[in-house]
């Protein structure tokens, strides 16, 4: 049996599936992924993990907002690919009982494939958080020349609500990665590089509690050794063949 059909033969059985995504599903997307492919994501000679640090937003928010818009122009630019749509129609043809999408992706790209239970662990570029009292607001709402966005409730400086490097995951997000991640029969593990830290603890949970773990990745990983089956390729190409009933 090919590591394809193994694959398609335990997701035919599962009922409760978590996807886990990184950069790599929004790849074929155009959204240029961090890492890997040779691309250290540098931008006006600083590397990315700089830029999308806490330390930026109290030391110069402005930069911090023009960073975060430009890549959300790129984003907008860009339509959900054949991977986003497979998981999408796999969670509302009704056949997982659960269907978890956990991404550290901030695009979107999942919610506009049409997919339903998605945690962004990591946030969304599309909503700025007052730093004072935590309100939330659409950026699409905001007056591009309106930098830092003022938050409707207390006119207090709003930040780009994104999880940058230092800051904690929202437990609300840690709290169903969890969940599912204890739950689910399967874990598929889709375009991320698995450096990033906790998001790349998911699959070894999921591991632990007897899922079977497949990634789809076009390089290896630190988790390749750990999971079932490494599918080597791209997500748009491998999503559909494996959700294909
Ligand atoms: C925290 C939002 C603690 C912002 C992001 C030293 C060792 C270990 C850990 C650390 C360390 N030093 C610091 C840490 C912790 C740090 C961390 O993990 N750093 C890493 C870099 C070592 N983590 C944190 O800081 C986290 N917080 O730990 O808090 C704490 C505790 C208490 C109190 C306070 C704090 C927060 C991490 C979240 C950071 N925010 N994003 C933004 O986007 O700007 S992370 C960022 O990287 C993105 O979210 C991105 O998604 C994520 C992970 O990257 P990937 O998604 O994997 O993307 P990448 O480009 O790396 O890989 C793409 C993959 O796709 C490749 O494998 C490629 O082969 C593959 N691919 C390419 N094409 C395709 C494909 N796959 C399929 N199909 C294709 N077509
Ligand atoms: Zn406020």
């Amino acid at each position: 049996m090919s590591e394809i059909q193994r694959c398609r033969d335990r997701l035919r059985k599962a009922s409760s599936l978590l996807v886990l995504t990184g950069a790599g599903i929004s790849a074929e997307s155009g959204v240029p992924t961090f890492r890997g492919g040779g691309g250290a994501a540098v931008w006006r000679g600083m590397p990315f993990e700089v830029l999308s640090s806490a330390r930026m937003v109290e030391e110069d928010l402005p930069l911090v907002w023009e960073w975060f818009d430009y890549r959300r122009e790129k984003v907008l630019a860009c339509e959900p690919n054949a991977g986003h749509i497979a998981v999408a129609e796999a969670e509302l043809s009704g056949r997982f009982a659960s269907l978890t999408v956990i991404t550290q992706n901030i695009d979107g790209l999942h919610q506009r494939a049409g997919s339903r239970k998605v945690v962004e662990y990591h946030g969304s570029i599309h909503t700025a958080r007052c730093l004072d009292c935590g309100e939330l607001r659409d950026i699409a709402s905001v007056d591009v020349a309106e930098r830092p966005p003022g938050c409707l409730k207390c006119a207090g400086p709003m930040r780009p609500n994104v999880v940058l490097f230092g800051e904690m995951i929202p437990l609300d997000a840690i709290a169903t990665a969890r969940d599912a991640a204890t739950g689910c029969d399967v874990c598929l593990v889709v375009g991320t590089s698995a450096v990033v830290y906790p998001a790349n603890e998911i699959p070894l949970a999921a591991r632990r509690n007897g899922a079977f773990v497949v990634e789809v990745n076009p390089e290896e990983t630190p988790l390749t050794a750990s999971c079932d089956v490494s599918l080597r390729g791209n997500a748009a190409a491998i999503l559909p063949e494996l959700f294909r009933e």
